[in-house]
């Protein structure tokens, strides 16, 4: 197989007539009426036939060789933009830009024509994304099943500083050009009902669901292609359709306008994606969608296991379901009965190869992110599924009585159902009972899982908790996004590290390299005009590139603590006004982030940015030395131009909460410094790179939670300080908001008498003091050079094929397969 090069067999006319084709046929389009949209489409469009042909190519030989795959479960994918980034993987870059150039067309303007498919909320969604680029990449054999939404993550615009939603029909009226229909694999889906004992023909006792109503599942495939290399594999994405919809009972009660009318509802399932990250909202339609999901999927892994001809019993040999947190944890129970139910196996037999398929990651420790469901809305909806998690906990239940007999406090806490006014069921508790592994997303996250989160569990399962640190993909995240530093980087290392990202530590030699580090320096100079120049187009607002680039990009959280990033800049505004002996190096701050509509504290902090944005960017006072940009409607495709362009990387989560992050791997690939607390991989990030090239501050796991048993008090720190009571106090004034004092006053009186979750203010002034050291560090430009070399070359652990390997060796079992 042609390594490192173009992979795929390219005929440039044939190509170009496939355009011309589609461009007719498909769009309706001549040479003289196409626009840059029509062109974008009808080149997808060609390039997908392509993917497609591979698609089907990779399935047969799946099927043929019996090769064990994982199917990777997720109610998001955070995709992005495909076209570029398949381009690079297929090897055709170059040669689609030539033909498109023949026919008139620039590659760059077509590909700014894809509208994001923003299928998925912040990290969780990118995690998969990365995770399925890595399983193409290395060809471990995968699945990725998720929901075909019609509607994606909210797009976000600014009103007078306020966010506002609107809809993203990521699909256009056109449809995605890259997504073929596969109507042959279309699924039914039942509903609500009773469940009733029936004798079966061989006198046995069996238990079966009469569902009220059924809806169709529609699978959709995106491909998933494989860096150089031929195999491409399925995203497979159920839209939920109503087309032959009805609920029996009410039609057969004479009800005919209302049996249309719950059949509408369901038409609903897969409309829109659910805004919330981190936080579990517990809606009805939420349960539906889930279930909908594990029911068209679970069925479409068994499908595919009797076609190749393999017996129900070796299910667990060759397919093993990973649940993406517990948000498909509803294909537990869907799978036990279809083995009891269905196939007819006993619980014993259908325990065994449900229990040995089944893994579940765990991405979360906030307990509002923790899903519950109440008994009452599964036993409605899902009756059958009711009963069977009754019996697993039943059973569970026993196992712990033998463990820690007469002991009724801890089977309160590992029940997997709660009690209380309302009987909840608790999703994780269901996740460790019935999977044979448990993940973590980083080192300090999978021990605060063990410690903290599930310690008996850990005790009644030995082994079963583990931990496999999170990974990004080093195609998108430098080599699509960064061009420029990826020719220096092959350049000193040879072409196959986006393939092999060990490769990258051949750059360590270089950081002490005076003509090297001016090179890369000027690569971070382009990348910062190239933001600075779409902030110049979109937003009106002149930057300056020597001035340090600072970018904040994550969802709006208070965990994530945007709010202390900007106490910092009110603290340096007020410095900047106040002390004439204070003097910094110009510094632009950057924010990214959608908030969860519902969540009313995160919108109030990303108006007092904004707001605060209006007022620093416009002031003369400051000489220009503060800025802050908000860019609105934070995606991938924006994040690709973010990444490259920042000096300095913001993790300043309050330790123990940010199970991972990711985005601060991306920042360190691409040569920013992270100013960051002990959290998540940040941890494993200073490992790597040393202490002298990260800014680590702040109180550790520990600290913070002796602080809060000890009783935490904000106003100590407020009282302590006068820097900080200055920022505080900004935000009561009317300096941000002339005429209406007040308006910022919420972030403030939920630091000071809503008693600050997240310890922002005793954060505070360690983060200052590190903001300062970084402001004298970059003055060096030469060690600041350094370091950057040495973030990029010493970050190859947090390649996604990284990650991917630790699955497949440790808890999958999985062998690559290449076509
Ligand atoms: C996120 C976590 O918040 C991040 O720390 C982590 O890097 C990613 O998952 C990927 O593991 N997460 C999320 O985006 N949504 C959730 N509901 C839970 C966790």
């Amino acid at each position: 197989m042609p390594k490192n090069g173009q992979t795929q067999q390219f005929n440039k006319a044939a190509f170009q007539a496939a355009v011309e084709k589609h461009l007719t046929t498909t769009y309706a389009s001549t040479d003289e009426t196409a626009t840059a949209r029509s062109w974008y489409l009808a080149m997808g469009k060609a390039l997908a036939e392509i993917s497609t042909g591979n698609l089907l190519a990779t399935e047969k030989n799946l099927a043929e060789q019996k090769a064990r795959s994982v199917n990777y479960l997720s109610l998001e994918f955070l995709i992005g933009r495909l076209t570029g980034n398949n381009l690079i993987s297929m090897g055709l870059y170059e040669n689609v830009a030539e033909a498109m150039e023949e026919m008139g067309q620039n590659l760059t303007d077509l590909l700014e024509e894809e509208r994001d498919p923003a299928l998925g909320n912040g990290g969780l969604g990118r995690l998969a994304a990365c995770f399925m680029d890595s399983l193409a990449a290395q060809e471990y054999p995968a699945v990725g099943y998720g929901l075909h939404y019609e509607y994606g993550l909210f797009r976000q615009s600014f009103v007078d500083g306020r966010q506002v939603e609107a809809p993203d029909a990521w699909r256009g009226i056109e449809g995605y050009p890259w997504e073929v229909l596969r109507p042959e694999l279309s699924q039914e889906v039942s509903l609500y009902g009773h469940v009733e004992g029936y004798t079966d023909e061989n006198g046995v006792e069996c238990r079966r669901w009469v569902p009220a109503m059924s809806v169709e599942g529609v699978a959709w495939d995106l491909p998933i292609v494989g860096y150089d290399n031929k195999s491409v594999y399925p995203l497979r994405l159920w839209e939920c359709r109503s087309n032959a919809p009805f609920s029996l009972a009410r039609f057969n009660d004479g009800d005919y306008v209302g049996a249309q009318y719950s059949a509408l509802e369901a038409g609903n399932v897969t409309k829109v994606l659910y805004p919330n990250d981190n936080h579990d909202q517990g809606k009805a339609l939420r349960l539906m969608q889930q279930y909908f999901h594990c029911a068209c999927s679970v069925a479409d892994i068994l499908r595919r296991h009797e076609a190749a001809g393999n017996s129900i019993e070796s299910l667990s040999e060759l397919e093993t379901i990973q649940l993406n947190d517990t948000h498909p944890t509803i294909a537990i129970p869907e799978l036990m009965r279809i083995l009891m139910d269905e196939y007819k196996l006993g619980w014993e037999s259908a325990w065994e190869i449900s229990s040995k398929t089944f893994a579940y990651t765990n991405h979360t420790l906030l307990p509002e992110a923790l899903e519950t469901w109440s008994e009452a809305l599964i036993q409605q909806m899902l009756p059958r599924h009711m009963e069977i998690i009754f019996e697993i906990n039943h059973r569970f239940m026993k196992q712990v009585e033998q463990t820690w007999p007469g002991n009724n406090e801890v089977k309160r806490k590992l029940s997997i159902i709660q009690e209380g006014p309302q009987r909840m069921v608790r999703m994780a508790n269901l996740c460790v009972v019935s999977t044979y592994a448990v993940n973590g997303v980083a080192a300090l996250h999978s021990e605060l899982v063990k410690r903290d989160l599930f310690p008996e569990f850990n005790e009644l399962f030995p082994g079963r908790l583990t931990n496999v640190t999170n990974g990004v993909t080093p195609r998108r995240w430098i080599k699509y996004c960064n061009p420029g530093l990826s020719a220096l980087i092959s350049e000193k290392v040879g072409n196959d590290w986006p393939a092999n990202l060990e490769k990258i530590a051949g750059l360590e030699k270089f950081a002490d390299d005076a003509a090297f580090q001016k090179r890369y320096m000027a690569v971070k100079k382009e990348n910062k005009q190239r933001l600075a120049n779409w902030v110049e187009e979109n937003m009106g607002i002149e930057l300056d590139t020597d001035a340090i680039f600072d970018i904040q990009i994550k969802r709006l959280h208070e965990y994530k603590r945007q709010h202390l990033n900007l106490l910092n800049i009110l603290a340096l505004y007020h410095r900047l006004l106040n002390d004439p002996t204070f003097d910094m190096h110009p510094r632009v701050f950057f924010f990214g982030a959608k908030a969860a509509p519902g969540y009313a504290l995160a919108k109030d902090i990303i108006f007092a940015i904004n707001k605060v944005a209006e007022k620093v960017n416009n002031d003369p006072r400051l000489g220009g030395k503060l800025k802050v940009v908000f860019i609105p409607d934070y995606r991938v495709s924006l994040a690709e131009i973010l990444f490259p362009a920042a000096d300095v990387s913001e993790q300043i989560s309050t330790a123990g909460k940010e199970a991972s992050g990711t985005g601060n791997m991306k920042f360190a690939m691409n040569g920013a410094l992270t100013i960051g607390t002990m959290d998540g991989a940040n941890v494993e990030m200073r490992e790597e790179v040393g202490d002298e090239n990260i800014f680590i501050f702040g109180l550790l796991v520990d600290e913070v939670q002796k602080l809060k048993q000890e009783g935490y008090d904000p106003y100590r720190y407020y009282h302590a300080d006068s820097l900080l009571r200055a920022a505080m106090d900004l935000l009561e004034t009317d300096e941000f908001t002339p005429g209406n004092p007040g308006q910022l006053a919420a972030i403030r009186h939920n630091l000071l008498e809503g008693g600050d979750p997240y310890l922002v203010l005793a954060d505070f002034a360690d983060y200052v003091k590190t903001q300062e050291k970084i402001d004298a560090e970059y003055r060096d430009q030469k060690t600041w050079a350094r370091k950057a070399i040495l973030n990029t070359a010493l970050m190859s652990k947090f390649s996604s094929d990284r990650s991917i390997r630790d699955y497949a060796n440790n808890i999958w079992k999985l062998e690559p397969v290449s076509l």
